[in-house]
């Protein structure tokens, strides 16, 4: 052990629980307990949002992967649609525990959290403590965590012990042990810009922080992302640990470049604005009930139109054409500059933003969001 945990300058958790959606089934049907259980939804472009250890085991399923492989490769498991309803309020079980032994907890979506545990006598005790809670207050679910000096480091920890496990790991440790991994493994560091780094013989951390300045990286990646990748490979994250706040709305707009008067290309645009948001919606496992317009005139008039439905809705054939009669109803008076889209009044808060090292080079595309996780994130029954 290079140092001990009340030495380092913060100690972070981060807490996700063990394949959450199965678990979720597993839990009121422990009939099916022991089998391969795989969440997925049923159309042909279905995937799997998440398969129970034993699948992985026996099969190699894993989310993200098309249902139709994991049918083929093991067609005797058990195929569950998604339940959201049930996931989320089995989340809020788990962020509970959490708020009412910590003070900061940053909920991450629907399955994970940070908890900064700085200063606390015995962190480790108080995680292992939390994840017995845990088990018991949710009738059974487990939970990996890992006890790190930063985030980024405490959420490759927690990976580390998986299923059920809790690791402490230093930075220092953490730099020994995966001196020749793959700049990969680090959260934010999408397989893009593994390429990248492979082309300029930088295929280990090591290799990475040995061959590389941070002028070097920065002249390549641009200044914001060269540095970024310096810290990382460096294991270095100094980014706090937040008191997660509620999502209110979510939203889409945009601003064009000339002024347009043409109701149909209005319509148009709105029309892939909504797709946009819906997509970001079923990312984040928010619908909401209030669906919305943003419209800025050519001089300057803001204007907002919203409507109510019955369900609450991420549903792009539900958002688009609400959004379009509130458009046509409207019917702006002279060239819009500007045109937005919005939902809220969520069912209720589904975690938080859950964004961190948003620098990266990869953050604009698919590959860094949210920490370098999988971008699929939700894939709704079709
Ligand atoms: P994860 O925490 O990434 O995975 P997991 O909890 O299923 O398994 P692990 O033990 O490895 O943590 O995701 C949490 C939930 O989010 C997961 O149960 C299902 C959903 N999800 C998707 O819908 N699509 C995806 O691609 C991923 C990765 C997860
Ligand atoms: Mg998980
Ligand atoms: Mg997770």
């Amino acid at each position: 052990m290079a140092s001990e945990v009340k030495d380092w300058p913060r100690a972070i958790a981060h807490l996700d629980m063990d394949a959450f959606y199965a678990s979720v089934e597993l839990r009121r049907r422990p009939e099916l307990r022991g089998k391969p259980v795989i969440v997925c939804g049923s159309g042909p472009r279905a995937v799997v949002t998440t398969a129970s250890y034993e699948a992985r085991k026996l099969a190699g399923i894993h989310s993200a992967m098309p249902a139709a492989t994991a049918r083929r490769r093991l067609p005797d498991a058990v195929y569950l649609t998604p339940d959201f309803p049930a996931y989320r309020e089995a989340s809020e079980e788990v962020m509970e525990v959490l708020r009412s032994n910590v003070e900061t907890v940053e909920v991450v979506g629907l399955d994970e959290a940070y908890l900064d545990l700085t200063g606390l006598f015995s962190p480790k005790a108080t995680m292992r403590r939390i994840a017995a809670e845990i088990r018991e207050v949710t009738g059974g679910l487990t939970c990996s965590v890992g006890i790190s000096e930063s985030r980024l480091l405490a959420k490759i920890t927690s990976e580390l012990g998986k299923p059920a496990g809790l690791v402490v790991l230093s930075r220092e440790d953490g730099l020994a042990r995966f001196a020749e991994g793959s700049p990969g493994l680090v959260p934010g560091i999408g397989p893009k810009t593994v390429r990248r780094l492979e082309e300029m013989g930088a295929t280990t951390l090591t290799q990475l922080r040995e061959r590389w300045s941070r002028e070097e990286l920065e002249a390549r990646f641009g200044p914001r992302s060269g540095a970024w990748l310096y810290h990382r490979a460096r294991l270095e994250d100094n980014t706090p640990v937040t008191t997660s706040r509620e999502i209110k709305s979510q939203s889409a707009e945009t601003t064009f470049d000339h002024d347009v008067a043409d109701l149909g290309q209005l319509e148009r645009q709105l029309g892939e604005l909504a797709e946009e948001l819906c997509r970001r919606l079923r990312k984040r496992d928010l619908r909401g009930r209030s669906i919305g317009i943003k419209v800025r005139l050519d001089d300057w008039t803001n204007v907002s139109r919203s409507h109510s439905v019955a369900e609450a809705t991420n549903d792009p054939e539900v958002v688009r054409p609400v959004a379009l009669d509130l458009l046509r109803a409207y019917d702006p008076p002279r060239p819009v500059r500007l045109l937005g889209v919005r939902v809220a009044s969520f069912e209720h808060d589904a975690g938080a933003e859950g964004r961190t090292g948003a620098d990266g080079p990869d953050a604009d595309d698919a590959e860094g969001e949210g920490e370098g996780e999988p971008q699929l994130r939700l894939s709704l029954p079709s």
